[in-house]
């Protein structure tokens, strides 16, 4: 067995436990939504998100700015208006939303709103981002990125690429605990796809293991993305294959939390996995 069995992620009024590898179902609030799973309507993107629990999501994470490289940031204002009526209408629905933000106001409205985690791309490296959770009891996700969504694909450079991200995730952690936040609330991720190219994103998964750092967690989000296009020379829409192949080789090598479209084709591939690894 992965040996992980011991760690626990605190988030607000949920434990979550890793028996076995949990799914997060990506529920996207931007109208121009890479992956082709946009939907810039309320209503839609509730049932969209109703129809990730039924198939087995653990936990949701609903993101209203657009993180895809060379994406413009949007004003804290349009954020709200997309996030908030999908948020209040799914917190309470009994799995953990997780709201994808790096802007401590966001943040802040999110919490009082229900979300029980905030998954930030810059982990809380924005002024106030730390102070915006420091004071509540959710979780938050620290992930990796080099450079920002706008310019990170032009030229990613890394020496050596799992250590700096190490460097840089044990450093964001020691930062989270020195402004009051507790070990058991944080979740590590190296951020496939941000400031990375191929053979990057191909050693971080090559290696996840090792980016467990202090026995946190980690959450790997590969679905979709466009290093498994760059393997198979599939569109977006074609890469559901690829996906769960990648999610799986996540899990193998420890991933805590898989992030993912498609919810219910990765729960049967991990169920395979699990009962041929837990004899
Ligand atoms: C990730 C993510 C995205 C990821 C975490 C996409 C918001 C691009 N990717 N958050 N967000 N990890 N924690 O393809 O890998 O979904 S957006």
């Amino acid at each position: 067995m992965r040996g992980l069995d011991f760690l626990m992620l605190r988030c607000a009024s949920f434990t979550l436990e890793f028996a076995r590898p949990l799914v997060m179902g990506i529920v996207n609030l931007t109208p121009d939504s890479f992956s082709g799973d946009g939907v810039s309507d309320t209503a839609k993107a509730i049932a969209h998100a109703h129809r990730q629990i039924e198939a087995g999501a653990d936990l949701l994470d609903i993101g209203a700015e657009s993180s895809r490289p060379g994406a413009f940031p949007t004003s804290v204002e349009e954020e709200l208006r997309r996030l908030m009526p999908v948020l209040e209408e799914l917190a309470g629905c009994g799995v953990p939303i997780s709201v994808d933000t790096y802007k401590p106001e966001v943040m802040r409205a999110a919490l009082r709103h229900g979300a029980s985690m905030i998954n930030d791309i810059y982990a809380l490296r924005m002024p106030g981002a730390l102070a915006a959770v420091a004071d509540s009891d959710c979780g938050i996700c620290l992930m990796h990125m080099q450079g920002e969504p706008l310019s990170m694909q032009e030229q990613p450079h890394y020496t050596d690429v799992v250590a700096e991200v190490q460097g840089f995730l044990r450093n964001r952690l020691a930062m989270a605990r020195a402004a009051g936040i507790a070990s058991d609330r944080l979740l590590l991720d190296p951020g496939f796809g941000f400031g990375k190219t191929l053979n990057h994103n191909l050693e971080l998964l090559r290696r996840l293991d090792e980016l467990s750092l202090e026995g946190r967690p980690v959450l790997a989000g590969i679905s979709r993305k466009s290093m498994l296009g760059a393997l198979t020379a599939r569109p977006v829409e074609d890469r559901l294959a690829a996906s769960i192949s990648a999610a799986l080789l996540a899990a193998q090598r420890g991933a805590s939390i898989l992030r993912v479209h498609d919810v219910a084709q990765t729960r049967d591939a991990l169920a395979i996995w699990h009962a041929v690894e837990s004899q």
